[in-house]
């Protein structure tokens, strides 16, 4: 008699950072609903919604191939019932009805419109729409309307700074970035992050990591480049936030969204001629150059590898990082350092820790899919 041998089971962990994922998404039609639901959570401040979609879809982005009927969900992660019910649906009529109620919702066109510039947070937008205002011209026309300086960068490059980053712009910006660095100190650090690091191929943005190898030499570093790259005339934005870094300080008991290093976030002008292939994108106004946002920051070189590590991205990745130090290695990472909490924590706060581990079955034992 024949026996077959059953195909063996891949376990999914529950953690992106424990789970191989390439950029190619083979289940985009999918994430890109989830993308949308997690959105409008986010608009409604709904935390906990949101992130679960954000889950799902980063689940499903590390699968090889599409998922083709519900079935092929059965062993996966942080899929709920709710999720699940959206894939059925896409699954059966190629579209999700609720996703596109929202999508032709006033109110999430108008968030989502708004928080497209720079400077503009879902508050801010917020803000706008109970004004009753629900377009650029509007906003721009209101006469009780103060714009910061971000705002104003953000509305007069629009049409360049909402445009995808090419990797070839990202590498002309490095190389301006790289010169700028060894004019001040020949042995000046510079790494290329965010998702450029990941391998994408477009961003939104192009993120640095600058420092010295020697402690200490780092500060003074950004405000040295943002004065180069003001004489090149090339610096079209800037704001720039000094470190508020204390090694002493640590570990912070909340998680920060924010590191306490230096850090500046800017818009470069960026000239076509310094891009291989040239500028993404045809001009059609023939300017032969466009805006790019850029964000250095700068950790003291001790530092380094923490920074480069949360800075690397991707936000969910970042995110489960975290997670997964905390719950399976009873460990605090953050952009700063990485501490072990055993040494540290009380019973009572282990226990809480405990309390809010994932339903998902993972256990320390199990093994990962990579
Ligand atoms: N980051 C983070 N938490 C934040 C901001 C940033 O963990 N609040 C990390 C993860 C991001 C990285 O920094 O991947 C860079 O931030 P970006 O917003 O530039 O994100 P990406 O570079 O990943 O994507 P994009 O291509 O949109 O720039
Ligand atoms: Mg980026």
């Amino acid at each position: 008699p024949q026996v077959t041998t059953p195909s063996p089971v891949v376990r999914v962990s529950q953690y992106a950072c424990q789970r191989r994922t390439t950029t190619e998404n083979q289940n985009k039609i999918f994430t890109d609903a989830f993308e949308v639901l997690a959105e409008n959570y986010e608009f409604n401040e709904i935390e906990g919604r949101c992130l679960a979609f954000r889950r799902a879809a980063s689940v499903l982005k590390s699968l090889p191939d599409m998922v083709r009927c519900l079935g092929a969900t059965e062993q996966l992660p942080c899929l709920g019932e709710h999720t699940k019910a959206v894939m059925e649906e896409i699954l059966q009529s190629g579209r999700s009805f609720e996703v596109e109620k929202i999508l032709s919702d006033e109110r999430y066109r108008t968030l989502k419109l708004f928080t497209s510039v720079f400077g503009v947070g879902p508050k801010t937008a917020e803000k706008w729409y109970r004004r009753g205002m629900s377009s650029f011209s509007e906003v721009l026309a209101e006469p009780g309307i103060q714009l910061n300086r971000m705002q104003q960068s953000g509305f007069l490059h629009y049409g360049d700074i909402s445009k995808a980053v090419s990797k070839a712009e990202a590498q002309a910006l490095g190389s301006i970035i790289d010169e700028a660095v060894h004019a001040i100190t020949p042995d000046g650090v510079v790494a290329l992050t965010g998702g450029f690091r990941r391998g994408k191929a477009f961003g939104h943005d192009v993120d640095f990591i600058v420092t010295t190898p020697e402690l200490g030499k780092e500060e003074g570093l950004l405000t040295s480049i943002i004065k180069i790259l003001k004489k090149q005339g090339i610096l079209l934005f800037c704001e720039y936030q000094a470190s508020t870094f204390d090694m002493s300080k640590l570990p912070s008991r909340r998680f920060e969204a924010m590191d306490h290093f230096a850090k500046c976030f800017l818009i470069v002008r960026l000239e076509g001629s310094r891009v291989e292939g040239g500028l993404h994108g045809c001009r059609a106004d023939g300017r032969g150059w466009r805006a790019v946002r850029v964000d250095l920051v700068s950790p003291p070189a001790d530092r380094y590898a923490f920074a480069l590590l949360g800075w690397t991205g991707s936000r969910q990745f970042e995110r489960d990082l975290r997670r997964y130090a905390r719950l399976e290695r009873r460990m605090l990472l953050d952009n700063h350092a990485l501490f072990d909490k055993t040494k540290t924590q009380s019973k009572k706060e282990m226990e809480k820790d405990l309390e809010c581990k994932d339903g998902c079955v993972v256990t320390k034992k199990m093994g990962v899919k990579n």
